[in-house]
């Protein structure tokens, strides 16, 4: 366990800004993501099938972590988005951005038996 857990740099862009005149809606919410064996946390979350992990809608960078031992991906899929990261290795990181429209999206890892072994979840969009 000599793993320094990087507080993860989670830059909450505080959305303060309320309905800004012409410019489009550009600002993109970092969320991070922590992949090991076997689950996923987002922001600190444990996420599971009940949806109570909730995002928002627009444009998301996950920010996905391998704090595990086993290469793993991760997957997002709602709507008509299907994304997914390439694999990323152990204590690596890769960065998926998406724009998320509100509703329920899956989330997984999609190597053989992660899934199933519990690397899946439900999160909501608001
Ligand atoms: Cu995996």
């Amino acid at each position: 366990m000599a793993a320094a857990l990087a507080a993860a740099a989670t830059l909450a862009a505080c959305g303060g800004t309320a309905g800004g005149t012409g410019g489009g809606s550009e600002a993109v919410v970092t969320v991070s993501v922590r992949l090991f064996e076997w689950g996923i946390e987002i922001d600190g979350q444990t996420v599971d099938k009940s949806g109570k992990v909730e995002l928002p809608a627009g444009k998301v960078a996950f920010e996905v972590k391998n704090t595990g031992m086993h290469v793993h991906e991760f997957e997002v899929k709602g709507g008509s988005l299907d994304a997914k990261t390439a694999d990323v290795q152990p204590g690596q990181e890769a960065t998926l951005t998406v724009d998320l429209a509100p509703g329920s999206y899956e989330v997984w890892c999609p190597l053989p038996g992660h899934r199933e072994s519990g690397m899946d979840g439900v999160v909501t969009v608001r």
